[in-house]
């Protein structure tokens, strides 16, 4: 978890490859939806454009689809769900009924100034349609009223491991690697 921009795509990536699980990622299925001119990604599209949350029916439908496919069998990490209240509740239900509890949830800290300028740059670079400063700014509202509180629950449930998101892409990298397996049985 963490704000637009904090690194969760970027760290899920490497961290997965670390774990030796598959990396699913909501933003990035949607993209590919997207791009491939699908029903779901006509949809989807337009609350990315405006950087609003895509409705949770269809969220939530697509990462049970996915969470069924054989690779998540021995372990999965979510990048980018769940991000509201009722996302929580439809995972809860899903990982229950597949015997398969959360194990650990992340949170990136990062500063508002340097996500804003890390999302300016990457506007720039790659051309995101949702990385203008005016959607940044809604979708940094959005985060705040919609998903910011989550962090509390799963703080309650003993899951939430706070990872400081500034510094090098590997060193940051590094400390979650280490946090979830300081805070794993096994280790
Ligand atoms: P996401 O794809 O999840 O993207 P994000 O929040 O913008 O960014 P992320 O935190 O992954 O940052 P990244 O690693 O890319 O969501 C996009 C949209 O999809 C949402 O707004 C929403 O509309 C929709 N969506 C997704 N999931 C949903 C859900 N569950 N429910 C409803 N809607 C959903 O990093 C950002 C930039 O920072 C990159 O340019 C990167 O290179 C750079 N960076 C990363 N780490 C850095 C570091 N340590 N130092 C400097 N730069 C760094």
């Amino acid at each position: 978890m963490g704000p637009p921009g904090a690194g969760k795509g970027t760290q899920a990536v490497l961290v997965a490859e670390y774990f030796g699980v598959p990396a699913i990622s909501t933003g990035d299925i949607f993209r590919a939806n997207v791009s491939e001119g699908t029903p779901l990604g006509v949809e989807a599209q337009r609350y990315m454009d405006a950087g609003d949350y895509v409705p949770d029916e269809i969220t939530n439908d697509m990462v049970r689809d996915r969470l069924a496919q054989p690779d998540t069998a021995s372990g999965f990490l979510l990048d980018g769900y769940p991000r509201t209240l009722s996302q929580v509740e439809f995972l809860d239900n899903v990982l229950a009924a597949q015997n398969a509890p959360l194990e650990h949830v992340i949170e990136l800290v990062v500063d508002e100034d340097e996500i804003v300028a890390r999302l300016l740059k990457r506007a720039a670079e790659e051309g995101r349609t949702d990385d203008s400063e005016e959607v940044i700014r809604n979708r940094l509202r959005v985060y705040r009223e919609q998903t910011a509180p989550l962090t509390a629950v799963y703080a309650e449930r003993g899951l939430l491991l706070r990872v400081d998101g500034q510094g090098a892409v590997d060193d940051v990298a590094a400390r979650v690697e280490d946090a979830i397996s300081a805070a794993s049985p096994e280790a």
